[in-house]
């Protein structure tokens, strides 16, 4: 492409040239015979959510891996609301929303209705062995609001795949914290200043949780690796009774950064440790993803304007420091210093 030089020495291109196009671009000179062809889409674009949004971007990853014949639980929460507006739905396979407190229990209902109509050979549904059931919701809607609805679908041993995206606070209705808000995070429920450093309880140990319940396969990723997650997504797929995993969903709004640094957020909280990836299997930890030189977590923090009150003040320096010394402490308990 010809280009001239800007006064800062880089390169600005020409007005537009017609050499310039490429045959994608040729496509749209007669935009009233163009259309978008998104048939095949699990979870299609032209929803509402904010540019850069990581819970979106996963929602795509989970429906495309699991193929068609999927039926999605998604109960209140960002992706329900942005996806839905009446009478559009983002949505390409069937989909059902529920309020917080009973997803888990609907999504047991679903599967229990499949498993019985192939009991009694209903030809008219899809068999159960070819149906894929997956319960998609926020960390507000697993770790706080549905979690006793959760319990029970993992106790009775459903044959769903749970996924969690798990953006670390209630987002949709104002970025309140949740069982998911890392200490140190400002939310609107933990408001830092003088007398708070923002979050100051643990975040919850979901995956621990649920491996308590015998759940047979749980497993955490990021969103910067979806080959990595949509491994785990096929995995808990295939394993015959409940699957949890739980992938890091940055969300740009309520973490306060770029929306084109979505990947890189989710890649800083693995290379920080922050986020440990790893596997679970009937409770005990498979295998967990080698982080080489970990990064101290300031370089993950500095990033965010959630935490940016936790530079430049003593409580602050001694809010890192705890902050640090429980990721240490988690990396070695998982083994994952390389
Ligand atoms: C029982 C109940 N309490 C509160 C609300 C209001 N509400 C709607 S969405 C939401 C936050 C959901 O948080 P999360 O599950 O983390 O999903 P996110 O919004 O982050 O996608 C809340 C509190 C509600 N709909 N129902
Ligand atoms: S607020 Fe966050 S999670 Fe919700 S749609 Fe926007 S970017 Fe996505």
């Amino acid at each position: 492409m010809a280009t001239d030089q800007l006064e800062d020495g880089s390169d600005e291109p020409d007005e537009f040239d017609d050499s310039d196009k490429t045959e994608a671009a040729d496509e749209f000179d007669d935009a009233d015979e163009f259309e978008f062809d998104y048939d095949d889409a699990g979870f299609a674009p032209g929803h509402r959510a904010c540019s850069g949004c990581g819970p979106a971007i996963v929602a795509r990853h989970v429906v495309d891996e699991a193929g068609e014949n999927t039926i999605v639980v998604n109960p209140t929460g960002c992706m329900e609301v942005v996806s839905s507006p009446f009478p559009e739905s983002a949505w390409g396979v069937s989909w059902i929303h529920n309020v917080f407190a009973n997803a888990p229990g609907v999504a047991s209902g679903v599967e229990a209705a499949y498993r019985s109509f192939s009991r009694r050979g209903r030809e008219e549904f899809e068999d159960h062995e070819d149906v894929n059931f997956i319960v998609f919701a926020g960390d507000g809607a697993t770790f706080d609001i549905g979690m006793r609805s959760l319990s029970g679908m993992f106790e009775r041993g459903h044959d769903v795949l749970y996924v969690c995206y798990d953006n670390e606070a209630y987002m949709n209705t104002g970025v309140q914290r949740s069982g998911s808000t890392p200490p140190g995070a400002h939310t609107t429920t933990t408001p830092s200043g003088e007398y708070s450093t923002g979050e100051d309880a643990p975040k919850k140990d979901m995956p621990a949780i649920a491996a308590a319940h015998g759940v047979e396969y749980v497993a955490t990723a990021s969103i910067s690796d979806p080959i990595d997650f949509r491994k785990k997504v096929s995995r808990g797929l295939e394993v015959d009774g409940p699957a949890y995993v739980q992938v890091l969903s940055p969300c740009p709004v309520g973490w306060g950064f770029d929306g084109s640094e979505t990947i890189e957020m989710g890649e800083l909280a693995v290379e920080t440790g922050v986020y440990p990836i790893y596997e679970m299997e009937h409770g005990e930890v498979t295998s967990a993803k080698t982080v080489r030189d970990r990064k101290p977590v300031e370089a993950y923090l500095e990033r965010q304007d959630r935490f940016s009150h936790l530079f430049g003040g003593d409580a602050g320096e001694e809010t890192i420091e705890a902050i640090q010394a429980e990721i240490d402490a988690q990396a070695e308990d998982l083994g994952i210093d390389g």
